[in-house]
């Protein structure tokens, strides 16, 4: 008696970590939880954009309202010096203003929201400045053949935010978490059916 409900326990048990094992398996390859958070729609300037005057704001818009709350804004020059900069989040876009003229130089934008769904999202926008008239560190530059304004459209399309940086960004932590709700959720579930079936024989 106490032998075979012991063993139907057990059953039970390996059966909720098999599926546990499996749900892991699959929020950390993205299966499931891709549906649920909010990305990167567009940004302006697009990624790795040459401008050619400092860009007054930069709006990053996202698929869903972001939360007003946990948002790190981090610009950076070639040198990795902080640049000061203010935002503002209004529905799905947040908007990065730099307190002051940006001189040339490559910039990188680091920015954390918090998605609908309360997950972090972080971004890394790239780009550089490039202002003819401003005074240069007189380095003749390679961005002449790339033709920065003249192709908008190809820049456009083409800089959509590179899907798999989000990946790699968002993909681990939420997939742990998923992972780790999936293994509560199962544990509870197969204590109750365990209890269940213990006390219905
Ligand atoms: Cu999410």
């Amino acid at each position: 008696m106490n032998f075979s409900t012991n063993l139907s326990r057990s059953k039970t048990r390996i059966v909720a970590l098999i599926a546990a094992a499996l749900l892991c398996m699959m929020t950390l390859l993205g299966v499931n939880s891709a549906s649920a958070h909010d990305e990167l729609v567009a940004t302006t300037p697009t990624q790795g954009a040459v401008l050619e005057s400092s860009p007054k704001e930069f709006v990053l818009t996202f698929s869903g309202a972001l939360k007003q709350i946990g948002t790190i804004i981090k610009l950076q020059d070639a040198n990795g010096e902080s640049v000061e900069t203010a935002f503002t989040i209004v529905g799905r876009d947040l908007t990065v203003t730099p307190v002051a003229a940006l001189p040339n130089g490559e910039y990188s934008l680091v920015t954390r929201v918090v998605s609908s769904d309360g997950h972090p999202i972080d971004k890394k926008l790239e780009f550089s400045v490039k202002n003819s008239q401003a005074v240069t560190s007189a380095e003749p530059t390679p961005a002449a053949n790339q033709a920065p304004s003249a192709e908008p459209t190809a820049q456009a399309t083409a800089a959509p935010v590179a899907p798999e940086e989000a990946k790699t960004f968002m993909g681990l932590p939420t997939g742990v978490i998923w992972a780790l709700v999936g293994v509560v959720v199962l544990g509870s579930v197969a204590m109750v059916l365990a209890k269940t079936r213990r006390t219905g024989k």
